[in-house]
């Protein structure tokens, strides 16, 4: 019953697209036969992450400014992990793009979840894959970066950008074992900080320094996002990407998406209250052990 709405998603039908999507998240009946028949399409996923507060929001809000003004028709998805601030996070993406939400040529959508199981949420593999058949060029996933989930963004999308601000000390620490591997960009935000040159000189210096003394070339852009400065050169970047290396790694890709599918549907039987109830008969009747618990399970 899913699959009458695919032709009006194609064909740009927002309201069908919205409808999808919670079907999607609800995994209301038919949802997996919907999503095998969804078409392969040419639509870019721009990954944008970074740590909390660097400005991503408010960069996607620019970035969409100047796409739209190419003509581009922008999807965007705002993904936060759950967390006491998750509302507010997900209020602010709202305040910060409020430019956008009634506008023909973009559809934003907030994601509440991450994966549980510390993986990149299934959902997001699957309603950006839906995106990705609707009418869209190009698709923005807004993530928060906090360790692992950079990583896991960098296997959905086709170009990765990577949002740092000057005082972001701590990221560049880490920049060696992660994020070098993943950004084809960095974008140093709120450079309107007195330290953001220093900043940028220092990450240059780092990139130079790559894994068994490569030189990584990363372009590395200076933006001023609340004022709409350095976006340009960041969507001229994307807007020319050459995605082909990319694609020289779909099979990484696509062997992360594979996993992470595969593990949430191997998982959808277990559930924590499930097992609390049948631990508790098995405690009650005296014959509690673990190991024959779950290897029975
Ligand atoms: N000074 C300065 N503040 C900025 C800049 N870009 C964003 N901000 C502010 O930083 C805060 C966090 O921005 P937000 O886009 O929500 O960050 P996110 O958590 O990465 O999405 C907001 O108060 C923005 O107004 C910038 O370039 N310079
Ligand atoms: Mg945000």
């Amino acid at each position: 019953m899913l699959l009458h709405f695919l032709p009006d998603i194609q064909q740009g039908n927002i309201k069908s697209l919205a409808r999808c999507i919670s079907l999607i998240e609800n995994e209301a009946k038919g949802y997996e036969d919907f999503l095998r028949a969804l078409p392969i399409s040419s639509a870019k996923i721009i990954g944008v992450t970074g740590p909390p507060g660097a400005g991503k929001s408010t960069l996607t809000d620019a970035l969409i400014g100047k796409l739209v003004e190419k003509g581009k028709k922008i999807a965007v998805l705002c993904v936060d992990p759950s967390s006491p601030f998750n509302m507010g996070a997900l209020l602010g993406d709202r305040i910060r793009m409020s430019e956008w939400y009634n506008h023909p040529m973009v559809f934003i959508r907030s994601l509440a979840t991450r994966g549980s199981l510390g993986g990149l949420n299934s959902k997001i593999i699957e309603i950006t894959d839906l995106l990705k058949a609707a009418a869209f060029d190009f698709i923005i996933v807004e993530t928060v970066g906090v360790g692992q989930s950079e990583v896991e963004i960098a296997g959905l999308a086709d170009t990765t950008i990577v949002v740092l601000v000057p005082e972001s000390g701590d990221e560049i620490q880490t920049m060696k074992s992660g994020l070098m591997e993943i950004a084809d960009i960095f974008v140093v935000n709120k450079s309107d900080r007195p330290d953001a040159d220093q900043f940028v000189k220092n990450l240059q210096s780092i990139l130079a320094h790559g894994p068994e003394n490569t030189i990584i070339h990363i372009p590395v852009i200076k933006t001023i996002a609340s004022q709409k400065k350095g976006v340009e050169e960041l969507a001229a970047f994307i807007l020319q990407a050459d995605t082909t290396k990319k694609n020289n790694r779909k099979k990484a890709l696509l062997t992360e998406k594979a996993y992470q599918l595969i593990i949430n549907k191997r998982m959808k039987d277990v559930s924590k209250n499930d097992l609390t109830k049948k631990i508790n008969q098995q405690l009650e009747a005296g014959d509690f052990n673990l190991y024959s618990f779950i290897e029975n399970y």
